[in-house]
């Protein structure tokens, strides 16, 4: 009788289908494990960088409570870059290298944090809009097929939500405050609502990552789906707060149940992902001047840890 013998490829896809975690000391293709070290990677470089344009607002906040909340907002960011950082470690990727590919500009990071904070009202914005994109693309990556990424994101996640709602909270204050209020947020609308569709990535025709990660059940929906469900959730939220989405184009389709929109310019995209964005110099400026003026810490603490682990083995070969 003839037997089937699937080979390890096969194997492997076959718990993928089956919807079962890939753990990190399972056998996996190696370009599975490259593609996860890559969008984790990124994604752990956009939560640091994503640090920045918020950060330029904690010194200038409106009120104590909003200070004190934004202040946590930022340090959650850098909670999450932390997790990610080690889901892509269990995959054999070095924290050193991935810091220094981003460092060096070749690590790409999302390109929505290459534009600038200009007035109080990009804090709600960024929470509102950028927040939800990230909620909405992310939600999906708790069903990821890599455990430890999976993992990281139900924590993110949960962080993230309350982050949008502080962001709606605060576009919410400035509509229903004084004209010259409701103006900041419009033009602070009208700054963020396309780029904020660019973090989707390009469009699924353009997107050569897009197939093979759905395959391998990495990433859930596509590009243009999610994008999709972006325009369909704002723009309701848009109209509650009395703001225009500024496209012209923008129209309710009953056949497809969603929303028509206009083109995103993709040549601003590939610009800023390119490097050469409004605010791209200045970000990766900040994370290495930050890094390496965090050098006496790290050594710091590595001095600490080794002397706490030489005097515990004192202390072992005393008893
Ligand atoms: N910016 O083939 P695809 C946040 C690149 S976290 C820059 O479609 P893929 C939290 C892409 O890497 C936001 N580059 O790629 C927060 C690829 O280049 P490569 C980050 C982009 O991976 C909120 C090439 O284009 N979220 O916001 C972008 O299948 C507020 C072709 O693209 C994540 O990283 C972009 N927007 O799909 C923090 C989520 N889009 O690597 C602070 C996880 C695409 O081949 C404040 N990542 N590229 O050289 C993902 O879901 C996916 O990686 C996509 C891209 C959807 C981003």
């Amino acid at each position: 009788m003839e037997t089937l013998e699937l080979t390890q490829e096969e194997q492997f896809q076959a718990r993928i289908d089956a919807d079962v975690r890939i753990e990190p000391k399972d056998w996996m293709p190696d370009a599975y494990r490259k593609t996860l070290i890559r969008q984790i990677s990124q994604h752990a470089h956009s939560e640091l960088v994503g640090m920045l344009p918020e950060g330029n607002w904690i010194t200038r906040a409106p009120s104590l409570k909003r200070k004190s909340i934004l202040l946590s907002k930022v340090q959650d960011e850098a909670g999450h870059g932390l997790y990610l950082y080690s889901a892509a470690e269990t995959l054999g990727a070095s924290r050193d290298q991935m810091l220094a590919d981003l460092h060096s500009g070749k690590a790409k990071y999302s390109s929505i944090f290459n534009y600038p904070t200009l007035s109080w009202a990009d804090m709600g914005t960024v929470g509102w809009l950028v927040d939800g994109a990230a909620i909405l693309n992310q939600v999906p990556l708790c069903r990821t097929s890599y455990g430890p990424y999976a993992r990281a994101m139900v924590r993110v996640c949960k962080e993230e939500s309350f982050h949008q709602r502080q962001g709606f909270e605060i576009m919410q204050t400035l509509c229903e405050g004084a004209p010259e209020q409701k103006a900041m947020a419009q033009e602070a609308l009208n700054r963020w609502w396309w780029p904020t569709l660019m973090m989707f990535g390009p469009k699924d025709a353009d997107s050569p990552n897009t197939a093979q990660s759905m395959n391998w059940r990495i990433k859930r929906f596509t590009n243009d789906e999610l994008r999709q469900k972006f325009v369909d959730m704002m723009v309701p939220q848009a109209e509650f707060l009395g703001l225009t989405v500024p496209d012209p184009n923008l129209k309710w389709n009953d056949t497809k149940n969603g929303y028509d929109f206009g083109d995103v310019d993709w040549e601003e995209f590939w610009n800023v992902v390119k490097g050469n964005g409004m605010c791209n110099k200045d970000r990766l400026g900040a994370r290495v001047k930050a890094h390496e003026e965090g050098a006496w810490v790290r050594e710091a603490a590595l001095a600490h840890a080794a002397k706490r682990k030489q005097r515990a083995e004192q202390a072992e070969a005393a008893q």
